[in-house]
């Protein structure tokens, strides 16, 4: 496999300036007709045209009409004598999509027709350099059987349909945009589709549409009213209209991603657009909702304005996804309900981000280098990328930002641009600002991978009355990147006095007095100085999460619980809660003790769970632990099985001494009535499943029947799904006895919904072990009728829950574990490779792990290694856990 670069980047050498595709669909043999107008980029040396194309048949090769000759070499068709003059290039070819179980390119699913191209599908169905800074305009006529294929889409606006003959019809669609072919759709199939009309602020009229297939059209709701959400939050937010006269999205069941953002034709795996309340959960809606807003935003990040090459990918990644988490946040409402969003974003991070940034696939939001583009849609360039958007917003303001974002369109629109273009435009918007005045260091979060280090230590001089805090950051090495430059880090802080008053802030030197502030550290360290601090402070540093940074503050139990107690950040009041547990935790593990809570810890637990005034969500993830992947990060040297026995124990003391808590939280939080997911229901709902869990838990250990019993009546009479599920979790969780039956039950009543089966299935595979038990199931499960690899959702369901988010199950002493990934990750990779590179991330951080674990993973990525025809995918992820 070869590795592609950066810096290696050179323009095209040809441009495609419109593309005419006619597709006869069939499934075992799809002829593509494509007729192209190709001019010479006068900017780049004279040379031959080469077409990208893989797993074509090419039938015809015309240059204005008349044959040329051509040569194929890998997976390049090659013109030698192109003409200099603009031509029409015309080619024909076929390819099979039913054998295609890539998912990638032209498929079926479910009988209809599909594709997926980004980042690189679309040279799967024709001939094209496909490449994102290669804009054309797009003309496309399908033509299909008609009872089969009733339904015919592609990008844009439809303009011509009919018969052909008695069993064949058509229809031709213009997308005006020109867009990269990356964006290129199609869909054919017997599908049928909620529609809705709409009119913006604009005046414009809309037709909004989503289809699924007969049967799925009540789960739509949800994914429309999100839509509409999006489309007036976008326009009153950024002012960013819809530019189409209509916008439709599709359902389909095998899809390797969440969804797909073709120009006009958003194409969704089902499990990100349908729902219902009897078959999908709180987080389901919540999920839905931010991924169909997600896709609309990228109309304009992404689409109106595209990346250059792949290395831009968070361009429009990192941008998008920080536009879906604000649209989030401004839907919740409450602030309350803001920070909900906010913590929920952040243990994301954590437990997807900082792992893959200090593992062996560790790379830049701008990676340098990679071989197989699909391996890098990571949570680096998603989730950190939104970090680094939400960072420019903190140093410019939320007016600066939306002033930068004006002048990005006014100047981009149209065109495939890069980081720096998006960068300069920010800063260029605000001359002066924090960041304009450091923009250069500030974009070593694009070009340095790994997780800042940030210490910070105070020292109150009670004479003086000031308040010095020194800041030192640190970033260790990552693969490739030894010795790194200072970053630009937004510390947002305020201070809380011992008794939890606010102090107001005054730097020495300036005549501002405010309650927060935004430091920005960017040496490797730096000292602040606070005047007229009239008591020891405790500071509340990082508030809201201001940087995507491991924080060492050195605080104490003391004011970690003035901070849980008091801080008027709730993001930071989570956070001290979530660090007094953690220090238990770690100090447990480093020490190679059973884990025993102390009572102040106890206490403090307690205090959150009975307060008066905050919310049952605030109160649920308050409760909830740090989760074992973060832990994890926190050490040199990783025990899975010893974090998962504290963070157990932790479970279930918590579970035996706030029991009368538990109850009482239980019973306050029932809903009467019908089921909506705004944020206050679904917060008791989710405050609920916990405290029912956490008494199940209990009665597991005092041998109490009443609770389980009580769980499995509240899982057979749940009104909604997240009720049923959260009763059937708990007592799959705990191993109550009544759980068999309870599977057994929720199998039967739901084995036609593939969608709720793989909640079934992902319960299995994500059960806490016990004896071994776990794992036994998971590869019992594995013969299950209802399992298949070849459906990725289903894949992830049982696979990727035991190998990704069970480490207890997965990480034996026996190896087992690490044996099952080596055969799945080898299975997969036969079907579909990108879904394969995935599961074989697993082993990103094997070389931390501690004996035994570390030599029998390692010996398990070896196995991998040796298979000689692995995918590009799966070899270039293997090759780098061994580099
Ligand atoms: N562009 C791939 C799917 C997404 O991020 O929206
Ligand atoms: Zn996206």
């Amino acid at each position: 496999t070869t590795l592609i670069r950066r810096e290696d980047y050179q323009a095209p050498a040809f441009w495609i300036r419109t593309v005419d595709l006619t597709f006869d669909l069939d499934p075992a043999k799809t002829l593509v007709t494509a007729k192209m107008q190709i001019a010479r980029n006068s900017a780049v040396a004279h040379g031959p045209l080469r077409l990208h194309g893989e797993e074509l048949n090419l039938l015809r090769c015309l240059i204005n009409g008349e044959s040329v000759s051509f040569r194929q070499e890998g997976a390049e068709l090659i013109i030698d004598n192109a003409p200099d003059a603009d031509f029409a290039l015309e080619l024909r070819n076929t390819c099979a999509p039913e054998k295609n179980t890539t998912l990638s390119g032209l498929y079926t699913s479910g009988g209809s027709f599909f594709t997926q191209c980004e980042a690189e599908g679309f040279r799967r169905i024709c001939y094209f350099l496909d490449r994102p800074d290669v804009m054309a305009v797009y003309t496309v006529t399908l033509r299909a059987d008609k009872a089969k294929y009733p339904v015919l889409l592609s990008n844009g606006n439809l303009l011509e349909s009919g018969d052909l003959d008695a069993t064949r019809h058509f229809a031709k669609w213009h997308d005006p945009f020109p867009k990269p072919s990356y964006l290129f759709a199609l869909v054919a199939g017997d599908l049928v589709a909620r529609e809705q009309r709409v009119r913006t602020r604009a005046g414009k009229d809309h037709l909004l549409q989503v289809y699924v297939r007969r049967g799925d059209l009540e789960k739509t709701e949800h994914a429309m009213n999100s839509l509409i959400a999006s489309m007036v939050w976008d326009e009153a937010r950024f002012k960013l209209p819809l530019d189409l006269e209509r916008f439709m999205v599709v359902g389909v069941s095998d899809f390797n991603m969440g969804a797909m953002e073709n120009k006009g034709l958003n194409i969704f795996n089902t499990s990100a657009l349908l729902a219902s309340p009897a078959t999908a959960t709180d987080t389901d809606f919540n999920r839905i909702e931010s991924i169909v807003a997600h896709e609309y935003f990228h109309n304009w990040t992404g689409n109106r304005v595209t990346c250059r090459d792949w290395f831009q990918l968070s361009l429009k990644e990192g941008l998008t996804v920080f536009r879906d988490q604000e649209f989030s946040m401004d839907m919740a409402g409450s602030p309350s309900a803001r920070a909900v969003c906010r913590i929920a974003d952040v243990r994301q991070l954590r437990a997807a981000q900082f792992p893959e940034d200090s593992g062996a696939m560790a790379h830049p939001v701008r990676p340098d280098s990679y071989s197989e583009i699909n391996n890098f849609y990571t949570a680096t360039v998603y989730d950190k990328g939104s970090e680094v958007v939400r960072m420019y917003q903190t140093l410019v303001g939320r007016a600066g930002f939306e002033k930068g974002m004006s002048l990005y369109f006014e100047r981009h629109d149209g065109q495939a641009v890069t980081c720096d273009d998006f960068a300069q435009a920010i800063a260029d918007a605000n001359p002066g600002s924090a960041l304009s005045l450091r923009l250069e260091a500030f974009k070593r979060w694009y070009s340095q991978a790994g997780t800042p280090r940030l210490q910070a230590r105070g020292v109150y001089d009670a004479a003086a009355q000031t308040y010095t805090l020194s800041l030192t950051q640190h970033n260790p090495a990552s693969p490739g990147q030894e010795h790194k430059l200072p970053q630009v880090i937004p510390v947002a802080l305020g201070l809380l006095s011992e008794q939890g008053q606010v102090l107001p802030l005054q730097l020495q030197g300036s005549t501002e007095v405010s309650n927060e502030q935004v430091l920005v550290l960017e040496e490797a360290q730096q000292s602040f100085v606070f005047v007229g601090v009239a008591s020891e402070p405790v500071p509340s540093l990082l508030r809201g999460f201001s940087a995507p940074v491991l924080l060492d503050d050195g605080l104490t139990d003391a004011q970690l619980l003035v901070l849980l107690q008091h801080d008027v950040d709730a993001f930071n009041r989570w956070e001290a809660g979530q660090r007094l547990a953690l220090n238990r935790i770690l100090a447990a593990v480093r020490s190679g003790t059973p884990l025993q809570l102390d009572g102040a810890f106890i206490q403090a637990m307690r205090a959150v769970l009975r307060h008066p005034e905050l919310d049952a969500a605030f109160k649920e993830i308050a409760l909830t632990l740090p989760g074992e992947a973060y832990i994890a990060e926190q050490l040199a040297v990783v025990d899975p099985q010893a974090i998962h026995a504290a963070v157990e124990a932790a479970q279930v003391q918590l579970a035996a001494a706030l029991r009368e808590d538990w109850i009482t939280a239980f019973e306050a939080n029932q809903i009467q009535g019908g089921y909506t997911p705004d944020p206050v229901s679904s917060g008791k709902r989710a405050l609920a499943n916990l405290a029912l869990s956490m008494l199940v838990l209990d009665a597991q250990k005092s041998g109490d029947t009443v609770w389980p019993g009580r769980a499995y009546q509240r899982f057979k009479d749940a009104g909604n799904m997240t009720e049923r599920l959260g009763a059937l979790a708990a007592l799959v969780n705990a191993h109550a006895e009544l759980a068999e039956a309870a599977l057994a039950r929720f199998h039967e009543l739901f084995k036609d919904d593939a969608l709720v089966i793989d909640k079934w299935f992902a319960l299995q595979g994500r059960t806490p072990e016990k004896d071994g038990r776990s794992f036994a199931r998971v590869r019992q499960l594995l013969q299950h009728p209802d399992f298949t690899l070849k459906n990725p959702n289903r894949a992830r369901s049982l696979i990727f829950s035991l190998c990704m988010f069970n480490p207890a199950a997965f990480h034996r002493a026996d190896a087992a574990g690490y044996v099952f990934w080596a055969e799945q990750v080898l299975a997969l990779d036969a079907i579909n490779p990108q879904v394969a590179g995935r599961l074989a991330r697993v082993m990103d951080r094997w070389n931390v792990l501690a004996e035994p674990y570390r030599s029998a993973a390692l010996l398990a990525v070896q196995r991998v290694a040796a298979k000689p025809d692995l995918s590009p995918d799966v070899r270039e992820i293997i090759t780098r856990a061994l580099a």
